[in-house]
């Protein structure tokens, strides 16, 4: 193959001499596809596993949410469109993460993208890779090292998360405004998940920009969750409200659309319903069953998971394709979207469910 693209290098050379210039370009048309025919025949792999088949695995903490199910299903449209193999992991906690980096290996993938459990597992996790030759990114969260400082090394794509809190303080207020509530009557219950940098941005952004808009700060209750679950949710919620009898009308958010669906079902526990509670939550792609009631739910913040799904499997599978790195830091935007919009966002991303 190597002698025919000399070849015809050659002839596109002595046409140049014979100066025929009208037909130059479609020498170097011939070149070209003879170029790609070569590589094709090479393998064109560059530096992939032996058999030329690239694995790359996807590994989430919470495999049944629908965040992470819309990931996998945009990450597998990259595999189908790009020609590798994805390999969908779940993995719970820091045990099954371990094991499962080593039956990638032992799988033949040349490298995943991982949203794990627990980010403090950041170093073990780079050693696991390194050990094992496997390339990698995080995605959501992002790894932290012994010091709790963000391992930048690893490139990431996540939320702009303090941006994104911003964005549903402001629209708690603004709906406050809306339904002529009196700040006098009105207190704010975050939901708070501090074990995790992106849930504390994003709470803290909300935090942030109410008191911005003239929210008194004293009136913003944090409810501590211990996992990032709805049951955790809930119960923060509930301990919360049993401090709070005095409280008429509540704005409400948290890290996501499931920690908020718990808060909002601790309410209606107490009786307190959707003319006292505007909840906002965030990832937009677990609410559609909530804003399809008539609830306290008044909407979310929608993120891209085409963008954490498709475009990170598809940096890794360039890394190891091409030798090309991916992006060190890249942040995703979200839209709010509230009964008035919801169906068209969500169709419009391809995450309406008929
Ligand atoms: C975290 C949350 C998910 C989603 C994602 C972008 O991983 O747990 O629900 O919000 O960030």
């Amino acid at each position: 193959m190597g002698e025919c693209f000399e070849l015809a290098w050659m002839l596109v050379c002595r046409w140049e001499l014979r100066t025929m210039k009208r037909f130059r370009w479609l020498g170097c048309l011939l070149l070209v596809g003879l170029a790609q025919v070569w590589l094709v025949g090479c393998g064109g792999d560059g530096g992939g596993s032996d058999s030329g088949a690239i694995k790359i695995g996807f590994l989430v903490k919470q495999p049944e949410e629908s965040w992470f199910r819309a990931e996998w299903r945009y990450a597998q449209e990259a595999a189908d469109e790009k020609g590798f193999e994805l390999i969908k992991i779940g993995a719970k906690d820091a045990e099954e993460v371990r094991s499962q980096i080593d039956s990638l290996a032992v799988s033949g993938a040349q490298g995943f993208v991982i949203c794990t459990p627990d980010v403090r597992m950041g170093p073990a996790i780079k050693r696991l890779a390194e050990q094992n030759d496997l390339k990698f990114m995080t995605v959501d969260d992002q790894l932290v090292d012994a010091e709790g400082a963000f391992m930048t090394e690893v490139p990431h794509l996540g939320i702009a998360a303090k941006e994104i809190g911003r964005q549903v303080g402001k629209a708690l207020y603004v709906e406050m405004q809306n339904r002529g509530w009196a700040v006098e009557d009105t207190a704010a219950c975050v939901v708070v998940f501090k074990d995790l940098d992106t849930a504390r941005e994003r709470t803290d952004g909300a935090m942030e920009a109410l008191i911005e808009a003239g929210f008194p700060v004293e009136k913003v209750y944090q409810a501590p969750q211990k996992k990032d679950e709805t049951d955790e949710a809930f119960n923060a919620t509930n301990d919360l409200l049993t401090n709070h009898p005095e409280v008429r009308n509540w704005l409400v958010c948290g890290m996501n659309d499931l920690t908020v669906i718990g808060a909002v079902r601790a309410f209606s526990s107490k009786g307190i319903g959707k003319d006292r509670v505007i909840a906002i939550g965030i990832n937009g792609t677990d609410v559609q069953d909530e804003l399809g009631k008539d609830n306290a739910f008044f909407g979310s913040m929608l993120l891209q998971p085409r963008l954490h799904g498709y475009d990170t499997v598809s940096m890794v599978y360039d890394w190891i394709q091409s030798g090309v790195a991916p992006k060190a830091d890249t942040r995703t935007t979200a839209i709010l979207i509230t009964r008035d919009n919801y169906e068209q966002e969500l169709k419009r991303q391809g995450l309406w469910r008929e």
